[in-house]
């Protein structure tokens, strides 16, 4: 699909990912709206289009990583592992696309690269690297939290002869380890996936490491099917309890301190999670190891000791200990045989917090202790989180201000939803909102349905657009800001404060309070007649 200039819609929606999908089924099925999609990638998919890195995988468990908007659909997909692989998702996400018909009106290989507000038609004028230059009344962005890769710019980086990789942007046709010298730099997400996989088909891999991680094991396995088509059951139950929750999982909620309990008690329930897999160690033991240092100081504890267990050689061991932040600071790590892979005899661990890589060479990485000689680096470096992409785009609102320029000193928003000076934008899991500290599909409809309510009214009542008030904005910057204070997130280097990026304002930037406690905000603004925004009726001058 090819869309000419000049065109007018009601909405344009970036992106085709999870948000973007649901977003196109419905402003343009449920609402009857004139809506284009514009995607960067040459498919469906968003962050599973691109992420194809080895061993990639989403951490929540696959019957909670979907869509619950039609029970139909709900219920005919056939999940096959316990934890979703990157395939399966993007297969899950094509047959998304294919039931609903949703590439129809979507063009791909196009990125948004301008979206201007225009005061005297109330309309939003977008442009395309190709060229498209449309306009629309709802602008909606469903571009990701990480979608912007990071790779450090360390001297002499683009000196290596050998061939490199992002872990967010991985060939489509894989890359092949064998018999190679592989360096990974980073011990995140991505990486603590990648490591594991690429050791078993490298002749050599060097892990370069930073900062040592608390992960806990997924305890992956394919799918019980008892206990899927037991989930099935129940399925709107179950996941009408992830809405109301903190995380977006169906977890039973446990109100217990980590300090109520004697230590060898205390042990025991942290050893039942550990066996149980995931995010039940965080869930499902304790409620305070992210708001108490000294419960989290438990959990980071017991983790510790679990590494000393694992991996053989204490010298090895003690590099993988983490120390330097707290257990619940970081993104909670979820691993496939993590520290077991140092066991292995062609694994190198490389500690470049006392001797930091100097430079990139032609073949291979400079660290202040020596040279590694390698034929592939993969940069598992992460993103520039929450707000990269959105500056990737000249986004401007009322009097040509650039949102760049808005949030220079971090994000500002309102709900996470949307930015005052910029009417009629919407930002589905934008930063203010629970997107990346809860499981995303959660999060992502309840935001598009947010939207599509939003719209609806608008449209019943004749308004053009909708526009946050400073007021409110402050008040809920102010609001994320001191939900934030308390926890352990405040106490590490984390790309959720923007750490990661040399010069990014250190600012807390997704909202902590849980999906369930968001949504009943949500619910309550839109009640209370939408307060805290400001609904302005279509002019004459303004065509509906
Ligand atoms: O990125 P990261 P990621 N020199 O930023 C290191 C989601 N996700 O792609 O910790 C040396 O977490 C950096 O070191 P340090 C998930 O939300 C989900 O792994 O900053 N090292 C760190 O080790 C996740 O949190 C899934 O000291 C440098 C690593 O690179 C988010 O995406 C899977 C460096 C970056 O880790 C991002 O994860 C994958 C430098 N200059 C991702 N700069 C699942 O659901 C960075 N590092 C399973």
């Amino acid at each position: 699909m090819m869309v000419t200039t000049d065109r007018e819609l009601d909405a344009v929606v970036i992106g085709a990912g999870f948000s973007g999908l649901y977003m196109n089924y419905r402003l343009r099925d449920v609402l009857g709206l004139d809506v284009v999609v514009f995607e960067g990638g040459s498919d469906v998919g968003g962050t599973w289009y691109w992420n194809r890195y080895p061993g990639a995988r989403c951490d929540s468990e696959s019957y909670m990583y979907c869509f619950s908007f039609d029970p139909e659909l709900m219920q005919e997909w056939e999940w096959s592992g316990k934890y979703p692989e990157q395939p399966e998702i993007l297969r899950y996400l094509n047959h998304v696309a294919d039931r609903y018909d949703l590439r129809r009106n979507t063009q791909f290989e196009t990125r948004v690269t301008a979206a201007h507000f225009d005061e005297t038609t109330d309309r939003w004028r977008v442009e395309t690297d190709r060229g498209d230059r449309v306009s629309c009344r709802y602008l909606i962005t469903g571009i990701g939290c990480l979608s912007t890769g990071q790779i450090p710019d360390f001297p002499g980086r683009d000196s290596f002869t050998g061939e490199a990789y992002h872990t967010g942007s991985w060939p489509h046709e894989g890359v092949d380890f064998t018999g190679k010298r592989v360096a990974v730099i980073g011990t995140g997400s991505s990486g603590i996936q990648s490591i594991p996989v690429i050791a078993r088909q490298a002749e050599q891999l060097v892990v370069f490491q930073r900062t040592a991680q608390y992960t806990i094991p997924a305890r992956h396995a394919t799918v019980n099917k008892a206990v899927l088509d037991k989930v099935k059951l129940d399925y709107e139950a179950i996941y009408d309890k992830a809405r109301w929750s903190v995380g977006g999982f169906p977890y039973d909620v446990v109100d217990r301190s980590a300090l109520s309990v004697d230590e060898q008690e205390r042990d025991a329930i942290f050893e039942q999670t550990w066996q149980e897999g995931g995010f039940r160690f965080v869930f499902g033991s304790f409620s305070d190891l992210r708001t108490s240092r000294q419960a989290s100081e438990t959990a980071a504890e017991f983790i510790r000791n679990k590494i000393r267990q694992t991996v053989k050689d204490p010298a090895v061991a003690e590099k993988l200990v983490p120390t330097t932040h707290p257990f619940g600071s970081k993104r909670t790590l979820i691993d496939t045989e993590y520290f077991e892979t140092y066991n292995r005899d062609n694994v190198t661990l490389v500690d470049i917090r006392s001797a930091p890589i100097t430079e990139i060479t032609p073949t291979g990485i400079r660290t202040a202790d020596g040279h590694y000689e390698v034929d592939i680096i993969v940069y598992a470096t992460g993103f520039d989180a929450m707000t990269g992409s959105f500056n990737r785009i000249d986004i401007r609102g009322r009097g040509g201000e650039a949102l760049r320029d808005t949030w220079s000193a971090g994000p500002l928003t309102y709900l996470g939803l949307t930015v005052a000076g910029f009417p009629t934008l919407f930002m589905s899991t934008g930063p203010g909102s629970p997107s990346v500290l809860s499981n995303m599909p959660v999060a992502i409809e309840q935001h598009v349905e947010y939207v599509s309510r939003i719209i609806e009214h608008l449209r019943a009542e004749g308004l053009a657009t909708i526009e946050a008030d400073a007021e409110a904005q402050a008040a809920w910057v102010a609001h994320v800001n001191e939900l934030a204070q308390p926890t352990m997130f405040m106490h590490a280097d984390s790309w959720y404060l923007g750490a990661n990026i040399p010069g990014k304002p250190r600012v807390f930037m997704p909202y902590c309070g849980g999906v369930g406690t968001y949504r009943k905000r949500c619910d309550e603004v839109a009640a209370n007649g939408w307060e805290g925004f400001t609904l302005r009726p279509v002019t004459a001058a303004v065509p509906a």
